[in-house]
């Protein structure tokens, strides 16, 4: 049994002062147990959130910029919700500093703002439009603040949420002055705790002043903060499309294509049992021309037949990959008003998958891709389009045709952009290396898995649910927890089969038969028989055939690789040196050509795609240096090596040509033979 720890006094504290001054509504204290019996326990359910498009009735504005910033004291986190800091400007209570959103405030300063621990605060100003008053709706939106953000507008309470890298968002019509000025403030909680998603801990340790707080955690990427992705305010017409969720099927000859399409409305003008509203839904091709349309019954569900159909396909695996139709939703009253218009892009796809195969639009896929990060340099984890198209752009050059969002979800506009390259996701919720499974680690694991799929559902990219990375699944409990998540996510989603990345050798893991598809993660030459480049292919083979035989599922390698420090070349490959990644590779490259014959190896995922920020360690030299590419995305030498496996693979299983620059001019062969 776990004691009060001085990470759940804290949460405690915050959640006490907030709690003392009613600041949010029906908030219960956290109460922290281990049980030994994990009960199912219903998780609450994700509503609206539709990503904020403009359209003839609703507008858009974003409130991204540079913000007021203020850190808490470490040692009195609570300090500004007890002196209501949030009651006027934050420059009034504290000296502010800029801090830009979107982005991770860790690396912005110069001081330790990097590591600190606790509650930080956001404020900006912002005006709401006369306009806005009259018959609309005005909602607030935030993509993800890591890791608990509490908002208020004007002083007043308006929305609490937890867990990092998921969109939130509260409605703000009656808390606005409009024509006037308003004030938004955020107060962000970093610390995570054995109840958090993704798991850390707190302690208090004795430094050259006294004591200080420190915050650890087992995974290997920095615990980046703040305000990850936009904010933005839209509006909606009083009576509005709440939610759109849309399935697709394909005929056998995947000429015909279907589009299901259920809406949810939301409004008080009209009563829900009021069952006289429709929905008007049009599709339109990548020409802009119409090709389906139609009226949803009394649930405002419908289907749209598509004839001739350009179904989504993967990079590479079709001439045309990506294929995106624009679906027009709009909802009308019973005498034809029409009251909102929703679009959104869809792909048409089907996937299957048996105890050998995945297959997508009835072909088999075979996966090449990477882990990755959403890291950068100054930005964190924040949003930044500029690197988001370079790496799609990255991506493409080295031929892959997948990335698991490891190890939490991606921005949405990433997932847009993979839906219109054809880019396939395993998509990862945020529980990484879970550990001491208790209640209410469970709740809101499943939690997060709910606000995922929820956000996600509609993206054609997105093949797979990822419930977990490297979760420790020789543990106590291991196999109630997981087969308690992953009941749940296919009770959300049965389109979709689920995986879990396992690190734990199969002959100990609980978890893997509740699992469509096996990933496993290893790394031979590295963390095991380090510098045993003799010692990786037979492992590799061995490994997988054991992990099929025991479940008898599909299998891929989600992790592989070796940090590697660019420009250092050692010649034979030593442990760092770019050869040494390189030959890491080939030497993983020749077991998946072996274990590919056996029918059932589904995919091969490096780690990583680039360089990325750590928490500081004598193992890592400026963060974890497996990446193919640098952080500053500029190629290493494996990333050469590895374009030119990934277009062969793809030439010999798709049939797709090589790029003109994959070869280089070395001489002559022909001659070279004939001397
Ligand atoms: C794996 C983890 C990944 C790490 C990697 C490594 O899944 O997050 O970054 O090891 O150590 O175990 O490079």
């Amino acid at each position: 049994m776990l004691g009060i720890t001085p990470s759940l006094l804290w949460k405690i504290s915050i959640q006490m002062t907030l709690w003392l001054f009613s600041f949010v509504s029906g908030l219960v204290l956290l109460h922290f147990s281990i049980a030994l019996i994990l009960i199912n326990k219903e998780v609450p359910q994700s509503r609206g959130m539709l990503y904020p498009r403009e359209s003839e009735t609703r507008e858009v504005r974003s409130l991204d910029g540079i913000w007021n910033f203020v850190r808490s004291d470490q040692t009195n986190p609570t300090q500004g919700v007890r002196e209501e800091w949030y009651g006027k400007d934050l420059s009034k209570s504290r000296p502010t500093i800029p801090m830009p959103v979107p982005a991770s405030y860790n690396d912005i300063t110069t001081d330790n703002l990097r590591d600190h621990v606790g509650t930080v605060w956001y404020d900006r100003k912002f005006f709401a439009p006369r306009s806005w008053a009259m018959d609309q709706r005005v909602w607030l939106r935030f993509g993800s603040v890591h890791y608990e953000a509490y908002v208020w507008v004007n002083g007043q309470k308006v929305v609490k949420h937890e867990i990092g890298h998921l969109p939130f968002e509260a409605e703000v019509t009656h808390l606005l002055n409009y024509g006037a000025e308003n004030r938004i403030t955020v107060m962000c909680d970093n610390a995570l705790i054995q109840t958090t998603v993704p798991q850390g801990r707190i302690t208090e340790l004795p430094n050259d002043d006294g004591m200080t707080i420190v915050q650890s955690y087992t995974f290997d990427f920095f615990n980046y903060a703040g305000i990850h992705r936009s904010v933005h305010l839209y509006t909606t017409p009083k009576t509005f499309i709440e939610e759109v969720v849309i399935t697709t099927n394909l005929s056998k000859d995947n000429v015909g294509g279907e589009v299901i399409y259920s809406v949810k409305f939301n409004g008080s003008a009209v009563n829900e049992a009021d069952n006289s509203l429709y929905v008007r839904a049009q599709l339109y091709d990548r020409e802009g021309k119409l090709v389906a349309n139609g009226t949803s019954d009394e649930e405002l569900c419908g289907s749209l037949q598509v004839d001739n159909v350009n179904p989504w396909w993967p990079y590479l695996m079709h001439p045309e990959p990506g294929y995106l139709y624009q679906l027009e939703v709009k909802l009308h009253a019973s005498n034809d008003e029409l009251l909102d218009v929703y679009r959104l892009k869809v792909g048409v796809r089907t996937l299957s998958w048996s105890n050998a195969t995945f297959q997508i639009n009835g072909r088999p896929v075979y996966f090449r891709g990477f882990g990755r990060h959403e890291d950068a340099d100054v930005r964190g984890k924040g949003l930044d389009n500029a690197l988001m198209v370079r790496d799609f752009n990255l991506l493409k050059w080295i031929g892959a045709n997948a990335y698991r969002t490891s190890h939490y979800p991606y921005s949405e506009e990433s997932m847009q952009f993979a839906d219109e390259h054809g880019i396939m996701i395993v998509d990862e919720c945020p529980s990484v290396d879970a550990e001491n499974y208790n209640q209410e680690l469970l709740g809101k694991h499943k939690s997060s898995l709910e606000q995922l799929i929820h956000r996600d559902r509609n993206h054609p990219s997105v093949v797979m649910w990822s419930i977990a990375n490297e979760p420790r699944t020789r543990e106590m409990n291991a196999d109630s927890y997981f087969q308690l998540v992953a009941n749940l996510t296919r009770s959300l989603d049965k389109t979709r089969p689920i995986t879990a990345a396992i690190a734990t050798p199969w002959t100990d893991d609980k978890a893997g038969r509740f699992l469509d598809i096996i990933s496993f993660n290893r790394y031979n030459a590295w963390y095991s028989n380090t510098g045993r480049l003799d010692m990786v292919t037979k492992k590799v083979v061995e490994e997988a055939v054991a992990w099929n035989k025991h479940y008898n599922k599909p299998v891929i390698m989600a992790e592989y690789g070796a940090d590697t420090l660019e420009g250092l070349h050692l010649q034979p490959a030593y442990v760092w040196s770019e050869e040494f990644q390189t030959e890491v590779f080939a030497r993983h490259f020749k077991a998946f050509d072996i274990l590919r014959k056996k029918g059932w190896f589904i995919g091969e995922f490096v780690w990583n795609f680039a360089d990325f920020k750590t928490a500081q360690s004598y193992t890592r030299v400026g963060g974890n240096k497996k990446g193919v590419f640098t952080r500053a995305r500029q190629p290493k030498a494996s990333a050469h090596l590895l374009r030119k496996r990934y277009f062969a693979l793809a030439r010999e299983l798709d049939d797709s040509s090589f790029p003109e620059d994959l070869f280089t001019y070395i001489a002559d062969m022909g001659k070279v033979e004939n001397t």
